[in-house]
């Protein structure tokens, strides 16, 4: 077999790969694609080990006693699973209606499957109730962008533009563990004379190569942006021609800030005012500028507006829309981008359109050949619809797919006590994650290498996932499996497997859409390593670059929008007196059911560790590698010790990608785009006894 050029299964990097089948093995290298350019990180390096791995699904599963989750999983054929699944959704929805059945997506899966999911939900189910993991990574960013740019392309420019900028201010965003590859970006900026700026409670080794390390209490970073206008504004740093040609709404925002003096903002947040007024000007005279941020900003239940605060500081110094500068999210699953696209998300229809935007039912509905009364209205978030498995008005038969939530939602003891609850949970995975463990049926579905279809990375790049070899024989794609559940339902004529037939639909169903796929093609994907989004027509050249004249807003502005601090919902007391935060290790991805299959990986980091200040630690008689217990106010965990000096000593820190750390984290939601508070809640610690292993 020749070799296959194709993309890493992982992050939205989507660093270009070549898979070579040898006598006994898959040779996986990197290629030149022009955003890795021959890097990979550890995880891509080591992703060839998924496929043939021993522990891989590789055909159906379903409960010994149908009905009995405490009886084993027995292999089964396709038919018997999904007569299994049929029967569960009929009765269902027979006794409680349409919406009772439904879906939980993910970002990982290819536009194909994601554009082909939210389909399935609306046509073949007919039912409101689908959200995806997207909900947990993306949504404040993307709240944020749409309000006032009209549009949420993660990064409105290519991410070879950050090595071009001579400020760049990263917030909440650890790129060296999280994309490492994209570091040569900031690395050359650096070495041409730019200055980085990190904010981050923990010393990251981002932050370590930074000119500046902002370490603010979890939570704060609103105040921090507000602070940083409150100083650009009385110091003339803004740039008011811009805001007056380009924008609207400032003035709100200019009041706001009023009250955010440097010697305040330094009280709520830990930063010094010295720092805060060296990093705007930097911002305001050192440009072309960059305001970027990621998770650490974004998932609070303040995320929403913690990102418009950096949006509006990112306009009043006339930074977007002018070349390497302006204001970026840093999108983090491997279809992130174009999986919160086209129709996963539950108020959403495909090419980012609202699904309660009569225009767009009719148009979506002509493109499907159903009546637009047909489509169902907006269903419920993410944790929303997880809250009310079992319950009389919420999901009873529940098909979850590339997320596995009871490692990665927060409040995870009461996820998996409504997951119990329902009546029938199917999940598609490649392994057993813990949530396939908990399912009535499994279905075993193909992977990267063995599947077509395309991916949107974090530039808004559409770029192509190819075929290297088939799936194992007992093993279907997820268009496969939407396609055959669909016949049953008789709804089968609505369904293409084939992903170029589905890419075409995608492409007329997003048309004129804010997202337009037009004029993108597979052909065309392979000429031009990749085409930008929004891309109208096939002779139109896709766009690279957004707003150098315009928004995409209803008067052609930027919209300011007003925001304030609040606090965290959960902030330390004296029975928890500690923060918690959440987030990543450079080795594992995710909720490691991929990456700790994957020996390299898993001897580099075997086991979870919690971040803690040598200072904190010894007022509890902790040393490095001891076992230490956390509790919240929802769960307690345990996890080994790694004292870091570099971390706030009220802060600790612990990684998402095993059990545990979400069985403390609140579930407090974000009311405008309803991300948990994954970045904050309240934890005691004490030592925990060896024996006890890590949760
Ligand atoms: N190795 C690896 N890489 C990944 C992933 C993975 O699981 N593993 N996942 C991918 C995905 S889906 C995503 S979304 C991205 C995420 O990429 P990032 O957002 O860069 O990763 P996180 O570790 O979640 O958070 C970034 C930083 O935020 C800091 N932080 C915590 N709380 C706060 C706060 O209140 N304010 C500020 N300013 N900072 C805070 C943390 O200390 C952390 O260093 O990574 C992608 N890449
Ligand atoms: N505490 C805390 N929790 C967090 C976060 C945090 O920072 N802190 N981050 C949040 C973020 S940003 C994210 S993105 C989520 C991610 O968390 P999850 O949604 O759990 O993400 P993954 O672990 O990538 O899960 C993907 C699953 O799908 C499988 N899979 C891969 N490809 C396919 C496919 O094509 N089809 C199917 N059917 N399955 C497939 C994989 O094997 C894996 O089991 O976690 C969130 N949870
Ligand atoms: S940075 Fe992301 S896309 Fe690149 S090799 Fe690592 S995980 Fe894969
Ligand atoms: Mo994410």
């Amino acid at each position: 077999m020749p070799a296959t050029e194709t993309h890493c299964p992982y992050c939205a990097l989507q660093c270009g790969i070549r898979l070579t089948p040898e006598k006994a093995s898959i040779r996986l290298e990197p290629t030149d694609f022009t955003v890795n350019k021959g890097g990979l990180c550890a995880k891509g390096w080591t992703a060839a080990e998924l496929l043939d791995h021993r522990d891989r699904l590789l055909t159906p599963l379903v409960r010994k006693d149908a009905g009995d989750r405490t009886s084993p999983l027995r292999e089964a054929s396709w038919d018997e699973a999904l007569d299994r699944i049929v029967t569960a959704i009929k009765e269902s929805q027979q006794r409680y209606g349409p919406d009772s059945v439904g879906a939980f997506g993910g970002g990982g899966l290819t536009n194909e499957k994601a554009y082909t999911l939210g389909k399935f939900v609306r046509v073949a189910l007919r039912s409101a109730s689908i959200d995806y993991n997207g909900r947990f990574c993306m949504s404040s960013a993307a709240t944020a962008s749409n309000r006032s740019f009209g549009v949420d392309r993660g990064l409105p420019f290519p991410v070879a533009d950050i090595a071009e900028a001579r400020t760049v201010l990263l917030v909440g965003a650890n790129p060296a563990d999280a994309m490492p590859p994209s570091m040569q970006y900031l690395d050359a900026g650096r070495a041409q004379g730019a200055r980085h700026i990190v904010v981050d409670p923990r010393r990251t080794t981002t932050a370590a190569g930074s000119h500046l390390h902002l370490q603010p209490l979890p939570g704060t970073d609103l105040a921090l942006a507000n602070g940083m206008l409150h100083i650009a504004l009385r110091e003339g740093l803004v740039d008011e021609e811009y805001i007056r040609e380009r924008t609207t709404g400032f003035d709100a925002v200019r009041a706001a800030t009023a009250s955010y003096w440097p010697d305040r903002v330094e009280r709520m947040t830990g930063v010094s005012a010295a720092d805060l007024r060296r990093t705007v000007h930097m911002l305001a005279t050192e440009k072309p500028s960059m305001i970027l941020t990621a998770r650490g900003a974004e998932q609070h239940s303040n995320g929403t507006d913690t990102a418009q605060a950096y949006l509006n500081l990112a306009l009043a110094l006339g930074l977007v829309g002018r070349p390497y500068s302006g204001y970026g999210t840093i999108t983090g699953q491997g279809n992130g981008q174009g999986g919160r696209e086209h129709g996963q998300k539950a108020d959403q229809l495909p090419g980012y359109r609202r699904i309660d935007d009569p225009a767009a039912r009719a148009h979506v509905a002509g493109v499907w050949g159903i009546d637009p009364d047909e489509l169902p209205k907006p269903g419920r978030s993410a944790y929303e619809m997880l809250d009310r498995l079992g319950t009389d008005e919420g999901v009873r038969v529940l098909l979850v797919l590339a997320s596995n939530i009871v490692v990665s939602a927060p409040n995870a003891n009461r996820v998996m006590n409504r997951l119990r609850a329902l009546d029938l949970l199917v999940v598609s995975d490649i392994f057993l994650s813990e949530t396939a463990a908990m399912a009535d049926v499994v279905l075993p579905t193909a992977q990267f290498a063995e599947e077509e279809g395309t991916m949107t990375n974090l530039e808004g790049r559409v770029i192509r996932r190819r075929r290297a070899f088939p799936p194992p024989p007992d093993v279907r794609t997820d268009l496969e499996l939407f396609k055959s559940l669909a016949e049953r339902l008789g709804r089968g004529q609505f369904f293409s497997d084939d992903p170029r037939t589905v890419f075409d639909e995608l492409r007329r169903a997003s048309a004129g859409g804010i997202a337009d796929y037009a004029g993108i093609t597979y052909e065309r994907i392979d000429a031009e390593e990749g085409v930008f989004w929004p891309c109208p027509a096939e002779d139109h050249p896709g766009t690279p670059r957004l707003f150098a004249d315009t928004f995409p807003t209803a008067d052609g502005r930027a919209r300011f929008v007003r925001v304030e601090h609040r606090d965290p919902t959960e902030v330390p007391d004296r029975e928890y007196p500690y923060v918690l935060t959440t987030g990543r290790n450079m080795q594992q991805y995710q909720s490691g059911n991929q990456t700790r299959r994957v020996a390299a990986l898993t001897v580099a980091l075997p086991e979870p560790r919690a971040e803690l200040h040598p200072d904190l630690a010894r007022r509890h008689g902790i040393a490095d590698s001891d076992m230490v217990e956390l509790r919240s106010r929802r769960g307690r965990a345990v996890f080994r010790a790694r004292l870091n000096p570099g971390i706030r000593p009220d802060t600790i820190f612990a990684p998402f990608h095993w059990v545990g750390a979400n069985l403390l984290t609140n579930p407090s939601l974000d009311p405008h785009s309803k991300m948990p508070a994954f970045k904050a809640c309240a934890v005691a610690i004490a030592p925990a006894p060896e024996h006890e292993g890590t949760t």
